[in-house]
């Protein structure tokens, strides 16, 4: 535990060069910014940099925009620019940062880029900037990974539950439970320390009862991810089902227009189309696919071994069965390849189908399935359809803003592994083993929680994380 401690420490006092990138989407736009942080970010930036004023950016006060030229090592005109000056420790990274407004084309920026790097800062990489703010004390890490979140939001509610882990939701929850789990640690080691010291101390029963507590929260905690998962990344919904059973047209049910093209030719769809469709705030992923079948055709060949692909990774997967068809063998043989959980049947076509004997007979043979029935050309069970598919994943049908979702899969493996420790715990008192053992798992699942929001943590995990960020941010 004290060696990933020390590392921390350690990663902290090495920040001494300036970094520069640019922290906008490279294309034509009006303004495009280049962020330069570090002790020597005014220095740098003066000399590529020359206000209307001449004052220097260095002379200026905190939060003040300068107007002026950017020139190169010939005094060339490249672009005009606004530069807004924020020192130490009052800024993003809590370093001093200037911000260069230049105009946005590619070609302009790139080059007041490389006069940047030229005058002595270094072309910062990926997360870098948020790196340093970490490391910094500005932000812990899982408010660090929120940033991202709201970066690549596909909703608005994804991007509201971001922002209320940004502001530390996650963080705050996860140190208030890791705060437990010290105080429990203590009376242990209490205990080891100063057997024969008289104070408060915890029976077997009530470090049971404690530990127990904090499992509990632990667990509810993780439950939260599933949800959080989906409102990030988006319900992955594949239509699946034999040709012509009307996938396309369903699709293009959902989202209200001709987005897929649809005839009576079986086969028609042969590559995947994926489309992003807001469900009450849930991203909806919709695939739609090949229909399944035995075909000589290479291209449907390829489209169908594809539909078994989409298959595998969806979260559910409708399966369109086409009413007045009927269930088929290969429609029985396909779907006894799925987990049932994941799958909702429907019965589509249902405008030209009045034969309630049949539909009778059709459920029978779809025991054990969420059966739907729907017509794509009329819109009829769509609206059904989208609440037994939010009752699947959300409690009452619908997201919770107010609520807590653990959304990010690197803070849910280690809340994971700060359990299995915290169960090992458990069954070690269970079997009256020595104290100090349990302890060791203890301490285990206090690294674990720690590694959460960056308390302790190693560099390995630090670079891991900021890896995955965007260039300029
Ligand atoms: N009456 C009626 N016809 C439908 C309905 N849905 C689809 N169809 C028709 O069924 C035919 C096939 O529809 P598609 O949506 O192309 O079927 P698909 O499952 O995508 O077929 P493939 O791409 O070949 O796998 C078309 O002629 C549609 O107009 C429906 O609800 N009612
Ligand atoms: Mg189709």
């Amino acid at each position: 535990m004290e060696d990933k401690v020390y590392l921390y420490i350690e990663v902290k006092s090495v920040i001494e060069d300036t970094i520069a990138a640019i922290a906008t989407a490279l294309g034509a736009s009006g303004v495009g910014i280049i962020r330069i942080s570090g002790p020597d970010a005014a220095k740098i930036a003066d000399q590529v940099f020359e206000g209307k004023n001449k004052i220097k950016l260095r002379e200026r006060p905190k939060y003040t925009i300068s107007y002026g030229t950017v020139y190169d090592e010939n005094k060339t005109m490249i672009d005009e620019a606004l530069a807004l000056v924020m020192w130490k420790p009052h800024s993003f990274t809590g370093e001093d940062v200037i911000e260069l407004q230049c105009h946005g084309g590619t070609v302009v920026l790139k080059k007041v880029l490389e006069l940047i790097l030229k005058a002595g800062a270094r072309l910062a990489e990926p997360g870098e900037f948020s790196k340093r703010a970490f490391l910094n004390g500005r932000l812990d890490l899982a408010q660090a990974e929120s940033i991202m979140d709201i970066i690549t939001a596909k909703t608005e509610t994804a991007v509201k539950m971001a922002m209320g882990n940004l502001k530390g939701d996650v963080s705050k929850h996860i140190k208030s439970i890791s705060g437990d789990v010290l105080e429990l640690i203590a009376y242990l080691e209490a205990d080891i320390d100063f057997p024969e010291e008289d104070f408060i101390r915890l029976n077997e029963e009530e470090i049971m009862r404690r530990l127990t507590r904090i499992e509990t929260q632990i667990k509810t905690v993780l439950q939260t991810y599933q949800g959080g998962r989906i409102i990030r990344e988006g319900l992955k919904t594949a239509l699946v089902g034999r040709p012509n059973a009307g996938k396309s047209s369903l699709l293009n049910a959902f989202l209200q227009e001709e987005r897929a093209i649809v005839t009576d030719i079986p086969g028609t769809t042969r590559d995947t189309i994926e489309e992003c469709y807001n469900l009450g705030g849930i991203p909806l992923i919709l695939i739609d696919t090949a229909g399944i079948r035995e075909t000589h055709d290479k291209i449907e060949r390829l489209g169908v071994a594809r539909t078994k692909e989409i298959v595998m990774a969806a979260d559910i997967i409708l399966y369109v069965i086409d009413i007045k068809e009927g269930v088929k063998e290969e429609d029985n043989a396909f779907l006894s390849g799925l987990p049932p959980n994941k799958v909702i049947v429907l019965l589509n076509k249902i405008d030209v189908y009045d034969n309630k004997v049949k539909e009778q007979k059709i459920r029978g043979q779809l025991t054990g399935y969420k059966v739907l029935f729907v017509s794509a050309q009329e819109n009829t069970g769509i609206k059904q359809l989208e609440q037994v598919i939010s009752q699947l994943f959300f409690e009452n049908g619908s997201i919770n803003t107010d609520k807590l979702y653990l959304t990010n899969a690197r803070q849910k493996e280690k809340i994971e592994k700060a359990l299995e420790a915290l169960t090992s715990a458990k069954t070690g008192l269970l079997r009256h083993i020595p104290t100090d053992l349990i302890e060791i798992d203890m301490k285990q699942a206090w690294i674990y929680l720690g590694e959460v929001t960056g308390e302790s943590v190693s560099e390995d995990v630090i670079d891991e994380v900021f890896s995955r960020f965007c260039l300029g941010k």
